[in-house]
């Protein structure tokens, strides 16, 4: 299977990570979303990375789809429950933790590329107000357990892992950890993991 994407994409380096968990081999094609010569658009239609070709050359997006297909293969555990209510449980993680990445995205691209529309206060406001919330749910739900879900590696940690790692990585000037101890212990931990590490956003540029 072949993986289009960009080290710089927190959605990318989510399904890597997966991959990687799962020991799963693929084809990694860096490749941006919608530059003229991206080959993306033409297996999804919105444009968007990461998006993944099967070996039978059907596409899949986005990455909460790449990842629940991907749990099917490889020779590591599964990542997804299969019992329903954990299943729900696990996916709500996996929500909550992309929520945080959109919005880091969002403010990153815009500090970047300010538009007339998006470039107040108010927007800044609200946007890191999504994080700040995410967070405190995050560090109650996750409470003094050593894993989010389940006592051992899942979706849901890999989740939290990437979009911590993203937040550290995009807005370095944002400090959580003191105001959330036990993500901030869990981060550290996933952090180095080999996962994590073969797929840091510096890598493989
Ligand atoms: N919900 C999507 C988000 C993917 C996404 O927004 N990717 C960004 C790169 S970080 C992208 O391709 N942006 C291009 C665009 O929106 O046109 C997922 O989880 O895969």
């Amino acid at each position: 299977m072949k993986l289009f994407g960009t080290p710089g994409s927190p959605f990318v380096r989510k399904v890597r990570v997966f991959l990687a968990e799962k020991n799963i081999a693929y084809d990694y094609i860096v490749a941006r979303a919608s530059t003229p010569d991206s080959p993306v658009p033409s297996f999804n239609p919105l444009a968007k990375i990461p998006t993944l070709v099967r070996d039978d050359g059907r596409a899949l997006y986005d990455s909460p789809v790449i990842v629940e297909y991907l749990d099917a293969f490889g020779s590591g555990p599964k990542l997804i429950p299969e019992d329903f209510e954990s299943r729900i449980e696990v996916k709500r993680w996996e929500a909550l933790c992309d929520g945080i990445a959109e919005a880091t995205v969002a403010i990153n691209h815009e500090y970047r590329e300010p538009t007339e529309k998006q470039r107040s206060a108010a927007w800044f406001s609200k946007q890191q107000s999504k994080i700040d919330r995410s967070l405190v749910f995050l560090e109650k739900d996750l409470g003094k357990n050593d894993w989010c879900f389940g006592g051992r590696l899942t979706l849901a940690d890999i989740c939290t892992g990437y979009a911590l790692g993203y937040l550290d990585y995009a807005l370095p000037d944002y400090e959580w950890r003191s105001k959330h101890p036990a993500l901030a212990q869990l981060a550290l931990r996933l952090k180095s993991r080999p996962s994590f590490i073969g797929n840091d956003h510096s890598a493989n540029r």
